[in-house]
């Protein structure tokens, strides 16, 4: 590969300014600043800032506190409110859908807008927000709009004729693990131009142990999607089999565990739909671009979306069998041992339960506070809840409730949706 151009030093990257610093930003803005490069970190949350500055994190996620305490005490990882000069950005803020499920780049917009100012020839820019396909494309002619001193790419055009690189290489870490991840996952890298690819995959060298496969922007984007949806489609076929199991009355985890024994046979877990900000989201964006070519992802998509109403009829017939009863939620967040309630359909369970007037206590302990939507729901201790209420719904499969004595949950009825205490 060519050494990149147009940066400072001794042709590497030396500078990076990473734009967003949730749940990829920062621990991307981290391992950068631990492999040497100047980071900048830019956020538009106030407290995020002064706490990264401080070296400490606003999100829970395995050692990043530690990796950013160090980089932040070596001088290496700075945040600010506003983009500085660097030789390289990394725009990593969300893109979630609108009404109708069409994608909103307005934060990728803004992005582009902040940045714009700061840019100077021979600047690399990565997208790694999930992006519909043309995202990137766009985001080349929007910095081109503020900046037409400068060339950006586009699409089919000689390299030769630009100063500016524009890339996409989407995120693919998986919450929980995204230290290691980050590292050690291959990275798809697309380029508008060729050129482009190769001058962001110089960046990902520096840092990442993981191999740099490098094709077109509009692929890239497409890949990173397509791996999001493959999986819920795959995770609404588990869900579909639990439908089925309940309907027939069949223990699902067994009947999976068994299924599971055939050499080409992989059936996922059922469990009480799909949260997140990825695997809910992602697919959308594909059916946004060709609504007549995706029944399947579709389907998917209504399947998985369905999955807590079911849960909740379940819970308000276990109800009837009780005058005035108190339900427990126990877990809030998407999935175990993290603390990231954006699309969780544990939330969504919990408040549809409260909505019934039934009385509900939640227990999340990787949480501090409710979100404002179970204002009106009390947080419960664990042990409280156990001792409180008459029915258990296990929503998120967290390690404290893996470790509950089984005795503890004699005579109270169960709604176990992560098959979490099966004999
Ligand atoms: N889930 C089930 N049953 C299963 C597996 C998952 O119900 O067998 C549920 C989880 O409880 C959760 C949801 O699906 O609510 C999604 O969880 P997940 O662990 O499958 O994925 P995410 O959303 O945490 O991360 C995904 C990953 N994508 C893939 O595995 C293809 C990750 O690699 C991506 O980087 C991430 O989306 C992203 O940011 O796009």
């Amino acid at each position: 590969m060519n050494a990149p151009t147009g940066i400072s030093g001794d042709g590497k990257f030396a500078t990076v300014c990473v734009i967003g610093l949730g749940y990829v930003g920062l621990p991307t803005a981290a391992v950068m600043a631990s492999r040497g490069l100047d980071v900048t970190g830019v956020d538009v949350n106030n407290r995020a800032v002064e706490l990264i500055n401080q070296g400490k994190v606003h999100i829970i996620e395995p050692d990043l506190d530690i990796l950013v305490n160090g980089a932040v005490a070596m001088g290496k990882l700075k945040a600010s409110l506003a983009p500085v000069p660097a030789d390289a950005f990394i725009i990593a803020v969300p893109t979630p859908f609108k009404d109708d499920h069409v994608p909103d780049l307005s934060y990728v917009k803004a992005a582009a807008k902040a940045i714009a100012p700061v840019l100077k020839a021979g600047d690399l820019i990565i997208i790694e927000s999930t992006s519909p396909v043309g995202t990137t494309e766009q985001l080349s002619q929007w910095l081109a709009s503020d900046r037409p001193d400068l060339k950006f790419p586009t699409a089919g055009e000689n390299s030769e004729n630009c100063n500016m690189y524009v890339a996409h290489s989407p995120e693919r870490v998986l919450p929980g693990r995204v230290l290691i991840e980050l590292v050690s996952n291959d990275r798809v890298i697309g380029g508008i131009t060729e050129k482009c690819a190769e001058q962001a995959a110089a960046l990902y060298d520096q840092v990442i142990d993981g191999k740099s496969l490098l094709t077109t922007a509009r692929t890239a984007e497409l890949v990173k999607l397509a791996e999001n949806a493959y999986r819920d489609v795959n995770i609404a076929f588990a869900n579909e089999m639990g439908n089925v199991c309940d309907e027939m009355d069949i223990d699902v985890w067994e009947a999976t565990k068994l299924a599971n024994r055939h050499p080409r046979v992989n059936i996922l877990n059922p469990g009480p739909g799909v949260g997140g900000h990825c695997i809910a989201v992602d697919p959308w964006f594909i059916v946004d671009g060709a609504p007549d070519q995706t029944p399947l992802i579709q389907a998917a998509r209504h399947v998985n979306d369905q999955k807590p109403l079911s849960v909740v009829q379940q819970v308000i017939k276990a109800a009837e069998n009780f005058t005035n009863p108190v339900v427990a939620c126990l877990g809030l967040a998407y999935k175990a041992d993290i603390d990231d309630l954006r699309e969780s359909p544990a939330v969504e369970i919990t408040r549809l339960v409260a909505d019934q007037g039934i009385t509900v206590i939640a227990v999340e302990p990787y949480v501090e506070t409710l979100p404002e939507v179970l204002a009106d729901v009390e947080k419960a201790r664990l042990d409280d809840a156990l001792a409180k209420a008459d029915i258990l719904v296990l929503l998120t499969d967290h390690s404290p409730f893996k470790a509950i004595d089984p005795a503890t949950l004699k005579g109270k009825t169960v709604i176990d949706t992560r098959g979490l205490w099966r004999a």
